[in-house]
């Protein structure tokens, strides 16, 4: 039931202290300060309950839960730029609006990407994992020897927002080729700013590629996008980096090409399935492994809230929400 006169919004995890007050400013809202994942019945719950739901990337919003009824949800304002976690064909039928978060968070995902590349060709993890268990015998010529980064070539699948940040660190921070696959490029400017060069087909890419690295949405067309077959495709001692979504990458697949030698590092983000991690992945030296922190800096988290906040607030004033994907 809406409580109030003003609208009834369902947070469904705990958001940073500035975003929760403004959020308590505008509208009747319920947190969750235990930070307790919703259930898919405590999601459908929540779309029974309230006007609006903002959810995050754990929230799973299947045909399932958006078939809830009565339904009272009018707007789904997604936390976070991907939105694979919401059916949103179904949520369109359902006349549900939904919103995502672009751009505030492009530039931390893109440090992230980079972050990953540096750390496996240079071998930072397995370095500080060395010298913290007592391993480090001292300095010597041939210790550790990782891979020079600066004027390789990386092959950036996907150059929308967060691919262009990428490839900016890449070219104009460390001297690196840009190549890039998308479906749609971007102005010409942009390619020439960069002085990428496109490649029409990913086999073609990896071919080409020192690194590829991943900034593409999850979509039916792109799950498993990188699977035995394309590993195979990478050009040899090249390292894939994922800060996109797990599920573009046949996480099974990628161990057994790690292992076996076919790609020489990953620099992994995002997994399969979510907390879990692939047990093979987790005892390898030539992976980097981060929990999820793309988007994960005080400052971008706040703006992440606050974009969203945008949303509902446009959207029961009656206005088009600014970042309507459905
Ligand atoms: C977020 C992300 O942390 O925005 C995205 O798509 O992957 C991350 O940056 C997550 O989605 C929050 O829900």
């Amino acid at each position: 039931m809406s409580k109030g006169s003003r609208p009834h919004v369902i947070v469904t995890r705990r958001l940073p202290e500035p975003v929760e007050a403004k959020l308590e400013e505008h509208f009747e809202v319920t947190l969750n300060p235990g930070d307790r994942v919703f259930s898919a019945d405590d999601l459908a719950g929540a779309l029974r309950t309230a006007e609006g739901l903002l959810p995050a990337v754990t929230d799973k919003l299947t045909s399932d839960v958006l078939s809830a009824e009565p339904l009272k949800a009018g707007i789904i304002a997604n936390f976070g730029v991907g939105y694979n976690n919401i059916d949103v064909e179904v949520a369109r039928a359902k006349g549900i609006v939904v919103t995502n978060t672009p751009d505030v968070l492009t530039d931390d995902t893109a440090d992230i990407a980079m972050a990953l590349l540096l750390s496996v060709a240079r071998r930072t993890g397995e370095g500080e994992r060395q010298l913290r268990g007592g391993k480090w015998t001292g300095w010597a010529p041939t210790h550790m020897l990782g891979t020079k980064v600066s004027d390789k070539t990386v092959g950036v699948v996907g150059l929308g927002r967060i691919g262009q940040a990428l490839a900016r660190r890449a070219h104009h921070g460390f001297g690196m080729k840009i190549l890039f696959y998308t479906p749609s490029p971007p102005p010409s400017e942009v390619v020439s700013e960069l002085a990428a060069e496109r490649r029409h087909t990913l086999e073609e890419l990896l071919a080409d590629s020192d690194f590829v690295s991943l900034h593409c949405p999850l979509t039916p067309e792109t799950r498993h996008l990188m699977n035995a077959k394309t590993l195979g495709q990478m050009k040899k001692g090249a390292y894939l980096i994922n800060t996109a979504r797990g599920e573009v990458v046949d996480e099974a697949a990628l161990a057994d090409a790690l292992a076996s030698g076919v790609v020489a590092g990953a620099g992994l983000d995002v997994y399969e399935r979510e907390p879990a991690v692939l047990p093979e992945l987790l005892g390898m030296e030539n992976v980097v492994l981060l929990p999820h922190l793309g988007s994960a800096t005080e400052e971008t988290r706040v703006a992440m809230g606050m974009r969203a906040l945008d949303n509902l607030t446009a959207y029961f004033r009656g206005e088009p929400p600014p970042d309507r994907v459905a």
